[in-house]
Parts: structure tokens; C-alpha cells; sequence
């Protein structure tokens, strides 16, 4: 990269203005004082959530866990209202933090970075954005998100359709009129799982292109009491040391029994009364679920046989309940009447494992069994999860070397917020943390602490560059790979976790699977004892 002839030079760029890039900046600015630009490529701050605008979109962590917890006024000033609180809400929320905490001034938008280079000459990081502005900075933090790179999956033919098309994670602004039209929806993953009854409501006619068979328990969402709002409140310590002590940074403990331990009546009994409570938290009724293959059989025996109960038609249900893959071992969806929207008449489901598509048509989708009609295509087929928005930028370290040739055989860190070869570079939720497996408020305050408390560290200590040793990136990579064969996670084949889900990419089991609350003694261990793995200069 040639350098600009007035670069504009800051401590700290960080990239991105979500959830990780805001609170990177307050603590970088208000507690140790630094300059800092925040670049970020969306019109408005947010990440996910301000791209994320799909029907129906919400989060399926619970409100009260889905938010910041290191000021305690912004904990009992904001009130949410919904027990999973819904996309425009929570982009209302991250909007009022940046007022809040005067973030806005140093927030950069419609800015989208093409380049981070380390000149080993001055041991700063040179960006550059789109539009050819360039930036200096001692340090590059990213905060660009795991599931931000949409994947549109390359079917022959999509040029030539004449109707509408979208992915869900680039949702238009003014919203799509689904009124009257025929709607196709691809993939049923966690985000197809929300959209798909909204959008059931809105279409003359839905048809959705199942491939993988899912999973989903109900959100059993609904308007919070007064008294939960107290309780969140009043308990904000509580609820806090949970989700930053347990394996998910959600704000449940798992119970400490086997699923095999009792008897069948009482195992239902406990599964029926998790069901009915709904959300994430189903996942707690027995420790083994993720770990046992036998435990967690009578699961996936018990949702499928609710599924084919809340599904009138038999064909339907079939398809529905042929599940392939333990329950959980795939990002678990919760839904909102998700089966259920499969007794409607203007529902029809395609089985892509039966029938794959062969094409995109002007007119529609072809697959095996024939052309299904359409006006409006839904991709709801994910993202090029944890390492396509960091690839995406041509980043190099040191001696020119590049992130995209040093990651061709998998993303390799050291405790996902270090990169060997790239000094002063920090990844908040990188692969190799947990991130993914993890709430990610609670996983993106501990990573954003950690930062801060290094920079400090080096600061102190008269510390120039920090960077990891290839013996300790490799070693966390062997950690990460076991703590995934440890459960059942990395028996599934076809799971965006091990970025199967990108033709091309490499297979690599990404988040760090250990827990959350082993992987924050650990950081809190290296941060204490003088960053051993690390190399300070
Ligand atoms: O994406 P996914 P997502 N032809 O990759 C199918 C988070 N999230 O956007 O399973 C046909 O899970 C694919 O099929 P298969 C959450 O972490 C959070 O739904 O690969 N189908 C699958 O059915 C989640 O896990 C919230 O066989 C194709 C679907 O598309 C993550 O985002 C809400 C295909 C993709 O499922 C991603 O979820 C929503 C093809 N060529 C999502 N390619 C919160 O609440 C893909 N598929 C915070």
C-alpha cells in the first residue's frame, strides 16, 4: 500500500460500530484517554442490528441478558420491553448508548475499510478505506461481528430472475411488501425460523426450501411484567455474575443431573416443563445434552415428537422431523409458531435432500421435481461466519505477510484476540473465543476489558508492540480442537461452525467451545501473570 501524503494518525482505529466497537471505544477513550476512530461501513451504528432488518427479526437471547452491564445507571435506566426484545428496539438501544456516552464524535460512518497493512518501519497499522482515506494508528481493533459477511450461495440462474431477491443480513431499509406476492424462502436456520411465520402472514403464498431439517424450541416470548422489570433490576449483580461464571454467557444456570439419571416419566416431565417455559434455556435441563450422544437422543426424540404433533400434515411433518444432527449441535433456533405456520394453507414446503434445486429461473426455482413460481426470493442461507468479515480487508502483518494466505487452512489465534505475524492487532470475538457459542454482550465486555487492560499493561511498562508466539497459537489451536471433540459440536458435518456452509472454505471448528466462564479464568490467568504466549516489545 502506498501511503497517503497526510494520513490521519489516532492511538486505536477500531472497525465497527456495534455492540463490540462502541464500548471498544468508550474504554479506550474514557478510561485510558487515548485518540480513537471508530470506522464503520454501515449509515448508522448497530452492526448486526442495524443491517438485520428481516421480518420477524429479534433476538433470541433474552433481553435482560442482551445488553451492556458495565454501567450500572445504563443497566437500571433502559427498559425493555418484550421478553426477546425485536430488532428496532434494540437498534433504538445501541443508538441511545452512543448518545449516552458521546460516541457519535468519534464514530466514522459509510466508511468500509479495503486495507490494514503493519509497516514493520514505524510499527503502525496503515488503513485505508473505499474511497481512498487513509488512517495511522498504533493500534487496529476489530469489532466487525461473526455473522456479518451475508453468504449468498452461487446458484446458477439468480441474474436472470425477474422478481425480488434478498438476504436476510442486507435487508432494505423501507422493508419489502410481501402483500399478494409469491414468496420463496431458502434455508431454515435460525433466521429462517424467525422470518418464515411473519412472512407466512404477509405473502399470498410462501414456499420454503428446506435443506437441513432443524431443530427449534419455543420462544414463548410476550411483554415483561412489572415485576420481571424489578427483578432485572434489582438483581443486575446477580444476573450478571451468572452469565459471566456459566459455560454461555446466558443468564441461566445448566442443572447439574444427567438426562440418563431418571426415570422416562420425569425426564418428560422436565423436558414438558422447559418447553413450555420456552428459549434457550432448554438446553439446561440436563448437564450431558452436548456432551453424550445417548442423553441427548431423548432430546431430539422429544422435539421431534412435538413437531410431528403440532404439524397436521404427515408429509410436512416427515420432512420437518428428519433431522440428522444431535439437538444443539447446531446453533439452536427458538421460534415464534414456527411449526405451526406449516398448517396454513398458503405454506408449502419444499425437501431440497428429496428434490435439490437446479436452478434459478426468471420465473422462479427449478428444482428436481419441477419450477416453483415466484415474485420474491428470500435468502435466509447465513453468513460466512467468524472469518469472512475479517478476510473480506486485505490485512497484513508483518514483512507484508497476509491474513487471507496465513488463514487458507483455518483461522489460527491465540485466544481469539491475537493473530501470530500481527503485532498490536486485536480481534474482539475473533475465532478460537468462544463468541459464537457464547451470548455475546457478556463474551464482548470481557473480550473489550481484556483489551483495554492490556493496552494499559503497555502503556505502564513502556510496551510497544504486542503479538502472540506461533507455539502458543498453535498450542490454543490444539485446545480449541479438543475442547470441540469434547461434545457433540464437531460430529456435525455440515455445520457453519467448521465453515462447511461456504463452498471453498476451510474446514476448521472455529469458536472456542471450553465455556465462557473456563475462558475468562484463562485470559484473566495470562493477563496476571505477565501475558505468557504473548511477546511484549
Ligand atoms: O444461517 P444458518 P442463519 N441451498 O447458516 C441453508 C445467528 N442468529 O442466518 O443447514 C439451500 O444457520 C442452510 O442449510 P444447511 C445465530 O448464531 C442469531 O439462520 O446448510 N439451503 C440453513 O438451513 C445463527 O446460528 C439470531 O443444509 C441453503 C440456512 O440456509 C446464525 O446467526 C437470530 C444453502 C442457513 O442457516 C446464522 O443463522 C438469527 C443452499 N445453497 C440468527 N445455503 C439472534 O437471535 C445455505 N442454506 C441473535
Amino acid at each position: 500500500m502506498t501511503p497517503s501524503a497526510s494520513p490521519r494518525a489516532y492511538d486505536a482505529i477500531v472497525i465497527g460500530a456495534g455492540f463490540a466497537g462502541m464500548y471498544q471505544l468508550l474504554r479506550l477513550r474514557d478510561t485510558l484517554g487515548l485518540s480513537v476512530r471508530v470506522l464503520e461501513a454501515g449509515s448508522g451504528v448497530g452492526g448486526t442490528w442495524f443491517w438485520n432488518r428481516y421480518p420477524g427479526a429479534r433476538c433470541d437471547s433474552e433481553s435482560h441478558s442482551y445488553m451492556y452491564y458495565f454501567s450500572k445507571e445504563l443497566v437500571q435506566e433502559w427498559e425493555w420491553t418484550e421478553r426477546y426484545p425485536q430488532q428496532p428496539e434494540i437498534l433504538r438501544y445501541l443508538n441511545h448508548v452512543a448518545d449516552r456516552f458521546d460516541l457519535r464524535r468519534d464514530i466514522q460512518l459509510d466508511t468500509r475499510i479495503n486495507e490494514a497493512h503493519y509497516h514493520d518501519t514505524d510499527d503502525l497499522w496503515h488503513v485505508r478505506t473505499e474511497s481512498g482515506e487513509t488512517f495511522v494508528a498504533r493500534w487496529l481493533i476489530t469489532a466487525v461481528g461473526c455473522l456479518s459477511a451475508a453468504n449468498i450461495p452461487r446458484i446458477p440462474g439468480l441474474e436472470d430472475f425477474r422478481g425480488a431477491w434478498y438476504h436476510t443480513g442486507q435487508w432494505p431499509h423501507e422493508g419489502v411488501d410481501f402483500a399478494g406476492k409469491r414468496v420463496g424462502v431458502i434455508g431454515t436456520g435460525s433466521t429462517g425460523i424467525q422470518a418464515i411465520p411473519v412472512i407466512a402472514e404477509q405473502a399470498a403464498h410462501l414456499t420454503v426450501f428446506q435443506r437441513t431439517a432443524n431443530y427449534s424450541i419455543p420462544a414463548r416470548n410476550g411483554p415483561l411484567t412489572p415485576e420481571f422489570k424489578r427483578y432485572a433490576k434489582a438483581r443486575a449483580d446477580d444476573i450478571r455474575y451468572v452469565m459471566n461464571t456459566n459455560a454461555n454467557g446466558h443468564p441461566f444456570r445448566v442443572a447439574d443431573r444427567s438426562a440418563l439419571s431418571v426415570g422416562e416419566d420425569e425426564r418428560h416431565a422436565l423436558y414438558e416443563a422447559a418447553w413450555a417455559k420456552g428459549g434457550l434455556e432448554f438446553r439446561a435441563v440436563f448437564r450431558d445434552l452436548l456432551q453424550d450422544r445417548a442423553a441427548n437422543d431423548t432430546a431430539a426424540e422429544f422435539i421431534r415428537a412435538k413437531i410431528l404433533e403440532i404439524v397436521k400434515d404427515p408429509g410436512k411433518a416427515r420432512i420437518l422431523s428428519d433431522i440428522d444432527h444431535p439437538f444443539a449441535s447446531k446453533r439452536p433456533p427458538v421460534d415464534s409458531g414456527y411449526f405451526e405456520t406449516f398448517n396454513r394453507d398458503n405454506v408449502e414446503l419444499v425437501n431440497l435432500r428429496a428434490t435439490p434445486i437446479e436452478r434459478i429461473t426468471p420465473t422462479g426455482i427449478r428444482t428436481a421435481a419441477g419450477e416453483h413460481e415466484l415474485d420474491i426470493i428470500v435468502f435466509a442461507t447465513g453468513f460466512d461466519a467468524m472469518t469472512g468479515s475479517l478476510l473480506k480487508m486485505d490485512i497484513r502483518g508483518r514483512g507484508g505477510r497476509s491474513l487471507r494466505e496465513d488463514w487458507s487452512a483455518g483461522p489460527r489465534t491465540y485466544l481469539g484476540l491475537q493473530v501470530p505475524g500481527y503485532p498490536n492487532l486485536f480481534t474482539i470475538t475473533g475465532p478460537g473465543s468462544p463468541s459464537v457459542l457464547c451470548n455475546l454482550p457478556p463474551q464482548i465486555e470481557q473480550h473489550v476489558d481484556w483489551i483495554t487492560a492490556c493496552i494499559r499493561h503497555m502503556h505502564e511498562q513502556g510496551i510497544a508492540r504486542i503479538e502472540p508466539t506461533e507455539e502458543a497459537a498453535g498450542r490454543w489451536q490444539l485446545e480449541v480442537e479438543a475442547a470441540a471433540k469434547a461434545t457433540l459440536l464437531a460430529d456435525v458435518k455440515h455445520s457453519w461452525y467448521l465453515g462447511a456452509n461456504v463452498p471453498g472454505k476451510p474446514r476448521a471448528f472455529m469458536p472456542y467451545a471450553g465455556g465462557f466462564g473456563r475462558y475468562r479464568d484463562r485470559c484473566d490467568e495470562v493477563a496476571r501473570t505477565g501475558y505468557p504466549g504473548f511477546r511484549l516489545e
